[in-house]
């Protein structure tokens, strides 16, 4: 008999995935977790019965997340990461040169325990002597800190269930206080082609806020739709422009792409406001 995963991506497309097995299924204080097994990407994190992550091509999401700011920043010492509990945000900070801390504040000590149970690629960074892993809720701790963070990463969920907040404008401002006077947030933020409503909540918010404001695309194929949107509120340095060339180790990102990802096709520029 075949078994098969599907993510109703909207009400109206699925994303499916044929299953050799199911190794973790439990309902947290904050969502439904399940780790599967498929054929095509390996093992797969699931939330809310969303694709988080997978085995196969969790470098894709985790190098464009982490790499862009990092080296883009001429001193990121400090990073904090909100969400990203699974370790691999984590895990590519920590392997940046310049980087000599890597916090990562995450809600659900659930999803850092499936991450240890069932990806030690990605939980291998839990523990890195650069690494400090605190499990409270990102909200407060952005509220309760000032001017420390060189750049803060929110590796989150979609803007449902306990992240919607991570979406608003008032987490923003807080953000903008946590960093240091030339700091940098980057934020995942969702498809243009299947939620274009969510690119344009992050974008705008975050220019509210943020002196530059930038978006830059990468292509995740366990993701809704393919094209996914990465958000970068500045307050001195342009995120285009790498500082550093660290790329070794990189399947994904490189220096040349670094670039590349901030050309926007003509939908994308005219869904942030830019070129009308
Ligand atoms: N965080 C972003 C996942 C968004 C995927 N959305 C979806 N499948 N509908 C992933 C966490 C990886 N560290």
């Amino acid at each position: 008999m075949e078994l098969w995963f599907t993510e109703y991506q909207t009400p109206a497309i699925g994303f499916s995935c044929k299953s050799t097995g199911t190794l973790r299924t439990e309902k947290t204080a904050y969502q439904d977790l399940a780790v599967i097994e498929t054929e095509q990407f390996g093992r797969m994190l699931l939330l809310d019965g969303m694709v988080m992550t997978t085995e196969k091509d969790e470098f894709i999401y985790h190098e464009m997340i982490s790499l862009i700011a990092c080296n883009s920043h001429p001193r990121p010492s400090k990073v904090l990461i909100i969400g990203g509990g699974d370790g691999g945000t984590l895990r590519e900070v920590v392997r940046h040169p310049a980087v000599e801390q890597g916090t990562l504040v995450e809600i659900d000590d659930r999803v850092i325990q499936a991450a240890r149970d069932f990806f030690p690629s990605l939980s291998c960074a839990l523990d890195h002597e650069k690494s400090k892993v605190l499990v409270e809720d990102g909200i407060k701790y952005v509220q309760e800190h000032e001017n420390c963070y060189d750049i803060v990463i929110v590796d989150s969920t979609d803007p449902v269930g306990p992240a919607i907040e991570l979406f608003s404008k008032s987490f923003y401002a807080n953000v903008y206080k946590v960093l240091k006077d030339d700091g940098m947030l980057v934020v995942q933020s969702d498809s243009p082609y299947y939620h274009p409503d969510v690119v344009k909540m992050a974008f705008n918010g975050i220019k509210e806020i943020f002196p530059l404001t930038r978006l830059y695309l990468a292509n995740i194929p366990t993701y809704p739709s393919g094209l996914w949107s990465f958000t970068v509120g500045s307050k001195k340095y342009d995120p285009q422009e790498p500082c550093h060339s660290h790329q070794e180790g990189c399947r994904y990102y490189s220096l040349e792409l670094h670039k590349a990802a901030f050309q926007l096709p003509v939908l994308v520029e005219q869904l942030i406001g830019n070129g009308e």
